[in-house]
């Protein structure tokens, strides 16, 4: 009999439906599903315009308040291929990564609390908000880059005159599929300051140095990474060949311990100058990017992804991806992944796309969905 017409027959399927009820199931069906030559993520390519996260943001404005409840006004990039994962795809941009954008205005306070998810913040648009984080105020200006690491008391308070916008990425569809998520509130509204403002990037230099006292690793010992730092270490790389795939691109470092920024998540900020031309490759982490200046596009898996300042855009596991800067600036991409999950767990491989010089054919453009 035939492979497949005995998976069909009585006799295989009256034996299926038999162990159903003692809630057990026959691998032999599952097997080709569960254990795909290669990863086949259900995360899917997918771009967000910012004028369409920039529009909701604004009808959010007057409809949610963090006195309302709901504890952030932030509105979560939500990949359409993890929707109907149930009960945790829906709030995931990758199978393991969370990223939203976040309004705070001035005035206003988002309660502190804690949890055994990690954050990270990268700030977008504003100045004057501040983020306090075990009880260091942390003032917060365009192109800073901060942690928030698990377990850490944190809140957000706005102290100055314009709205602020940043983007959040947290590991919570991790933390969850693997059951360890551990949330509590903070006892009062907001925690009050117990080390000078800023404690952290004054103690660690922007990152360079470590104080004596601070040679045992920490979980994120500095809370804050300055833009004007972030620049000035581009700037030199810039010197510089840059990397054939993703131009001139620095990672942010824990001081205390030189491992990447946060435990379950790596960042990074890359520039990628004038008439950049990237190669494609792949690896098995998933990355999400914030486009921080400029313009260009990037080809994923074949398909044309045209990003413009402010969009986001999720590059899959084991997706082939290249950027492109088609303006006449710098351009520079924020982006954020899994990579410290995937090297846990010795699954982080990187190919490169050998074919065709190292270009992808474009088979098709992304078409975004606007307001
Ligand atoms: C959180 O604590 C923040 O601190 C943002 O701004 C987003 C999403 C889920 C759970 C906690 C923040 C979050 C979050």
């Amino acid at each position: 009999m035939e492979k497949n017409n005995f998976f069909q027959s009585q006799q295989v399927q009256d034996f299926n439906k038999s162990i159903e009820k003692f809630h057990l199931g026959p691998l032999w069906h599952a097997i080709p599903d569960l254990m795909h030559h290669e990863p086949e993520p259900q995360t899917i390519a997918y771009l967000w315009k910012w004028e369409t996260l920039y529009a909701k943001l604004m009808e959010a404005k007057d409809i949610f308040t963090p006195d309302r409840g709901g504890e952030r006004r932030a509105i979560y990039l939500q990949n359409p291929g993890l929707k109907n994962r149930e009960p945790w795809g829906w709030a995931s941009t990758t199978q393991t990564l969370y990223a939203a954008v976040q309004l705070i205005l001035p005035g206003e306070t988002a309660p502190s609390h804690r949890h055994t998810q990690s954050a990270l913040r990268f700030i977008t648009e504003g100045e004057g908000a501040y983020s306090i984080v075990q009880g260091e105020r942390i003032f917060m200006e365009e192109g800073d880059f901060l942690t928030t690491p698990q377990g850490l008391w944190h809140g957000h308070s706005h102290t100055g005159e314009v709205p602020m916008i940043w983007m959040d990425c947290l590991d919570i569809p991790f933390i969850y599929g693997i059951g360890g998520t551990f949330f509590e509130p903070y006892p009062e509204k907001i925690e009050p300051p117990s080390v000078p403002d800023n404690y952290t990037a004054k103690r660690y230099a922007g990152g360079m140095v470590r104080p004596i006292s601070d040679r045992k690793p920490k979980v994120a010992p500095l809370a804050s990474y300055k833009w004007s730092l972030t620049q000035q270490a581009l700037d030199g790389l810039s010197e510089f060949e840059p990397d054939e795939y993703d131009g001139f691109a620095v990672e942010y470092m824990n001081p205390s311990t030189a491992q990447t920024s946060h435990p379950n998540i790596a960042s990074w900020m890359q520039k990628l100058p004038t008439g950049f031309v990237g190669k494609a490759h792949r690896h098995t982490s998933a990355s999400i990017y914030h486009v921080f200046k400029g313009s260009g596009y990037s080809v994923i898996n074949g398909v044309k992804f045209e990003w413009s300042q402010g969009d986001y855009f999720v590059v899959p596991n084991w997706a082939w991806h290249e950027h492109v800067n088609t303006s006449n600036a710098d351009a520079y991409l924020f982006s954020c992944s899994d990579l410290p999950i995937m090297e846990k767990f010795n699954l982080q491989r990187d190919e490169a796309y050998e074919e065709n010089n190292g270009t992808q054919t474009i088979t098709d453009t992304f078409i975004p969905l606007l307001p």
